[in-house]
């Protein structure tokens, strides 16, 4: 292999998260001049504009431990500017949101570092109607993230595109037919159960009947999902490797129980997320333990 190619594999190796900055869009050559810091002088020029320049400049701030002492090889040199440049995804988040929590669920398992934007969606009549959050989002929903120098909502949306570019740890089975069933399930939560129980859909019932309207959406759901669960599930919701269904389970059990959900009637459901919950990907990114959770509800 030659020396710019042993670079690019390094990074290809080191660096899952290029953004923009992909070693795709940068020729080795220009890796490798980059990478000596007498040869940088000399360096082609490089477009290494990050969509978000602050972001850039915090991203230096962090990682200053990573800065490159001269005496450092240069492919280490160019990982490190490299990393340095690439910038973080950035999520657009609400604590108690159970769409955004699927997709912190689907960060952590893939390892990718990010940084949370709060948007509270009760505090001020609502942040996700503002009209910087509306520029993102037309629907003014979390979750939103940024990432690649693009942005995507609609949270299976998000973890699909995850998973298509950072393939590990696998969130859709190899087998069609788990594949399908994984959808399946995720669809039933996210298009058949959540969407009623939402936010804007309780307003427009009333206070005075939310209760039960949530309950029911969430019963008439689980009557069903409890059924298909039995014949799908393994460890987990499909099988015994963690998929987006179960991204898609744990934050509506949660929802279940905001709205005091019996979950006796569901067996399955309730072990399946009992498993899940001791995940350390779905410990740390528990609503209870957001950068926006409020004290009172820490733990
Ligand atoms: N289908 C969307 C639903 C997103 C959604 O409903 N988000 C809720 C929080 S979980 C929201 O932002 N609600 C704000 C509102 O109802 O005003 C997804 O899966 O991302």
């Amino acid at each position: 292999m030659t020396e710019s190619g042993k670079v690019r594999k390094a990074l290809a190796d080191w660096l899952p998260l290029w953004g923009p900055l992909g070693p795709q869009e940068l020729k080795p050559a220009q890796f490798w001049s980059q990478g000596t810091s007498r040869a940088s002088q000399r360096a082609p020029s490089l477009d290494l504009s990050c969509p978000d320049a602050g972001l850039r400049e915090e991203a230096w701030q962090d990682r200053k431990k990573w800065l490159t002492p001269p005496e450092l090889e240069p492919t280490q040199h160019v990982l490190t500017r490299a990393f340095i440049l690439s910038p973080q995804p950035i999520l657009y988040s609400y604590f108690r949101s159970s769409c955004s929590w699927r997709v912190r669920i689907a960060l952590a398992l893939k390892g990718i570092d990010y940084e949370t934007v709060p948007i509270n969606l009760i505090k001020d009549g609502g942040q996700q109607f503002s009209k910087d959050f509306q520029a993102l989002n037309p629907m003014k929903q979390v979750p939103a993230l940024k990432i690649d120098g693009i942005t995507i909502h609609q949270s299976l949306a998000i973890i699909e595109y995850l998973e298509e570019t950072r393939p590990t740890p696998r969130l859709l089975p190899q087998d069609p037919k788990k594949r399908a069933s994984v959808r399946m399930i995720s669809d039933l939560i996210a298009g058949g159960i959540q969407p009623l129980q939402n936010l804007s859909v309780l307003k427009q019932v009333g206070e005075e009947f939310q209760l039960t309207w949530a309950q029911n959406a969430i019963i008439s759901g689980f009557n069903a999902l409890e059924q298909i669960l039995q014949s799908t599930a393994g460890t987990y919701c499909v099988g015994d490797e963690v998929t987006m269904a179960d991204l898609c389970l744990v934050p509506q059990v949660a929802n279940a129980e905001r709205f005091k959900v019996d979950c006796t009637p569901y067996p399955t459901i309730s072990s399946i997320n009992k498993r899940l919950l001791v995940l350390e990907a779905f410990q740390v990114t528990h609503p209870c333990r957001q950068p926006d959770t409020p004290t009172e509800l820490r733990a």
